[in-house]
């Protein structure tokens, strides 16, 4: 099944997440063929990417596929995981990938918008950072991403609340680019890809690439390090990690004891 669509047109790559029966999860499989998406658009040197979900989504990603988190005694966003994999491909693509979302961003989504270049939404969107709803450990270069998102305040608001936020209130604290109503979104987002296709792609790619390094350019020591993910696995060998994923597939709320 095309859990992802994926056209080129005049060095425009759109890919379209397109499993809305299971509200766009980051499954395994669905991450694999949005990056074999990119990979195609690599060897046919498009010039831009737009990632969107389908028209008029009410979700545009339910986050990381809850059932594929492994249960307890393992990292759950280790390296060769498959939403790192996702958001390295995206931070690596040697050209622009544009964010076009409409609907609801929940979890590990919201880190892959964010790994986008640009963020063009709707109104309607929202933005939910949900570690804390479900007793996950984010991950260190996640975490960075979040904090390159948003100031240190805003970060700590989203993450330990979980509460979604609307695009409104992401655009004004700087975390995307433009809100855009929904009826222009594509012909705006669009509009500027094609500017972007009109410009050096040489000088754009190493552009990129140079902000990925610089911006990633955290001093963290090998001690600090290890001391961090000391503390994840103190997380995800938790009783509440087991409880917040029991939880969700029971669909009901997790109780949350702390140990
Ligand atoms: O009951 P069925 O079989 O129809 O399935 C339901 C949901 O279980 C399923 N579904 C998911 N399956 C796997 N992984 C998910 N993340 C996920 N989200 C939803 O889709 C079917 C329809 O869901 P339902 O009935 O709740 O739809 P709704 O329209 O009432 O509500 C839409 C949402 C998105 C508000 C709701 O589904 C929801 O809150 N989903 C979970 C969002 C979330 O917390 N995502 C974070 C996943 S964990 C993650 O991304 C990282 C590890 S972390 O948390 O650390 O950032």
């Amino acid at each position: 099944m095309d859990l992802v669509l994926a056209s080129n047109s005049d060095g425009i790559g759109v890919v379209t997440l397109n499993n809305p029966k299971k509200l766009n999860a980051l499954s395994e499989d669905l991450i694999a063929q949005l990056i074999a998406a990119l990979e195609k658009f690599y060897a046919e040197e498009v010039r831009v990417v737009i990632l969107r979900a389908q028209p008029g989504s009410k979700v545009w990603s339910a986050g990381h596929d809850v059932h594929e988190l492994p249960e307890g005694r393992r990292d759950p966003l280790s390296w060769n995981d498959p939403l790192r994999q996702l958001v390295r491909a995206i931070e690596a693509f040697p050209a622009p990938v544009i964010a076009m979302v409409e609907g609801g961003v929940w979890g590990g989504a919201v880190e892959t918008v964010l790994a986008c270049d640009m963020i063009i939404a709707a109104p309607q969107a929202t933005f939910a950072v949900t570690p804390a709803r479900l007793g996950v450990p984010y991950n260190v270069s996640g975490m960075m991403n979040f904090m390159s998102a948003a100031s240190l305040r805003i970060v700590k608001e989203l993450a330990f609340t979980a509460r979604p936020i609307d695009a409104l209130r992401a655009e004004r604290v700087g975390m995307i680019n433009h809100v855009i109503a929904a009826e222009e979104l594509e012909s705006f987002t669009f509009d500027m890809a094609r500017v972007i296709t009109e410009n050096a792609p040489l000088s754009i790619s190493v552009m990129k690439e140079q902000l990925r390094v610089l911006a990633g350019a955290k001093p963290i020591s090998p001690r600090g390090f290890e001391k961090v993910q000391g503390l994840r696995q103190v997380v995800y060998d938790s009783e509440d990690y087991l409880e917040g994923i029991r939880a969700f597939k029971e669909k009901r709320r997790p109780l949350f004891r702390g140990r």
